[in-house]
């Protein structure tokens, strides 16, 4: 049977255009859907750069204007990995116009933004997915499913950091090309947004939602030159960010992010310790879980580094021979995968705008409480489970 098409339409093309078209292109080779990708378009303003950017990823044309890209009857799904500031325009345009949506994180600049995002797919009922792609990391999944099957009982502890440290150059500007992640306007939040919001994903799919949360930011570098006007400007991101919090089921979390860890490039830990048994996975060694459980024979107790590599783990039947890993990247084809098998079965892949919107509302009442000095409770999303 002819499979049914689904020709992207891709905007941005950047370091996410670069991983989201890498899993466009592998995920055919290695998951069987009854979908099928077609790389029909890129959109970016600058017409050359757009083009060399279609002829190295086999895109089959090019736009500038994102608008005509959304007006287009051969596109079927809108790819949205440009700065967030645009997120929210580009997202209900193409939900508008019928067309199934994929957005990078964090969802939206802002909770307002989110919930007219999540009201705009709602209505027009097309398919939706946020590109948090450390939950497909097969190490991750397996701690899900070890979560699921009870086997850690109460979870007590939940701790999360993001470490990284490329913005300790009080020389590096702000704005433009790459170094958008730095100017508000284009962000809407520092650390929090950008890397909190992964851990803050992980921990609600893993741990489930967040009750209140008690934080502090710090602004390191406070002046900054702007790329687009040359000028020195205020900075308004914050630089680091950490966060205690009540999770819904009692447990405490910690999380810590920030960009300016001397020696750590891109640090994403986490731990749970339950009543029986607790888990610790790492990016750096992102193929390993490390497993103690409390049950084992007493003398013989310890904590067991599971290297998730095997035709029993997740996703790793569609990879290689057991024993032989795989990286970063192939987080982002689980996630197209996870994706077309929802459209499959009908079983909407997650997590969704409504799951980004519960996101962006931890990382909004995280930067209030932060300005506050005061802990502050954390809005709920009714997600359609
Ligand atoms: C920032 O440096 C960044 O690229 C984030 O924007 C990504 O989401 C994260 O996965 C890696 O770090």
């Amino acid at each position: 049977m002819a499979k049914k098409q689904i020709r992207i339409g891709l905007i941005g093309y950047g370091f996410m255009g670069r991983a989201h078209s890498n899993a466009f292109a592998k995920v055919g080779h290695f998951f069987d859907s009854e979908h099928e990708i077609v790389l029909q378009a890129i959109c970016a303003r600058d017409a050359a750069k757009a083009q060399a950017f279609a002829d190295r990823w086999g895109y089959r044309s090019v736009e500038t204007d994102w608008k005509k890209l959304i007006a287009r009857d051969d596109i079927d799904l809108i790819d949205i990995a440009v700065p967030n500031n645009l997120h929210a325009e580009i997202a209900m345009a193409a939900a508008k116009a019928g067309k199934m949506i994929l957005c990078e994180k964090p969802l939206a600049m802002n909770p307002k933004e989110a919930e007219k995002m999540v009201a705009a797919v709602k209505k027009a009922g097309v398919p939706n997915m946020v590109w948090y792609n450390y939950r497909r990391c097969p190490a991750v999944v397996l701690a899900k499913q070890l979560i699921d099957e009870g086997r850690l009982g109460r979870i007590f502890h939940y701790r999360a950091n993001f470490l990284q440290d490329w913005t300790i150059s009080p020389e590096l500007p702000q704005g433009g090309t790459a170094l958008w992640r730095l100017d508000a306007k284009a962000a809407g939040s520092g650390v929090t947004g950008d890397l909190l919001a992964h851990c803050i994903d992980t921990a609600l799919w893993l741990n489930g939602g967040i009750a209140d949360v008690n934080a502090m930011t710090e602004t390191f570098i406070k002046e900054r030159k702007h790329t687009l006007t040359g000028k020195v400007e205020k900075v308004s991101i914050d630089d680091a960010c950490a966060f205690l919090c009540h999770f819904n089921n009692g447990s405490l979390g910690l999380f810590e992010s920030t960009r300016y860890a001397r020696g750590h490039k891109a640090l994403y830990t986490l731990e749970i310790n339950g009543e029986h048994a607790s888990i610790k996975w790492d990016l750096h060694d992102l193929h390993r879980l490390q497993w103690f459980d409390h049950k084992d024979q007493s003398n013989l107790r310890a904590w067991r580094s599971i290297h998730v590599s095997d035709g029993d783990h997740p996703y790793l039947k569609n990879w290689w021979v057991p024993g032989l890993q795989i990286g970063y990247e192939h987080s982002f084809v689980h996630q197209v995968a996870d994706f077309l098998h929802g459209l499959d079965t009908g079983k909407p892949a997650r997590p969704d705008f409504a799951d980004g919107l519960a996101t962006d509302y931890v990382v909004d009442a995280v930067l209030s409480s932060a300005k506050a000095h005061k802990w502050t409770k954390v809005k709920q999303v009714k997600a359609a489970k």
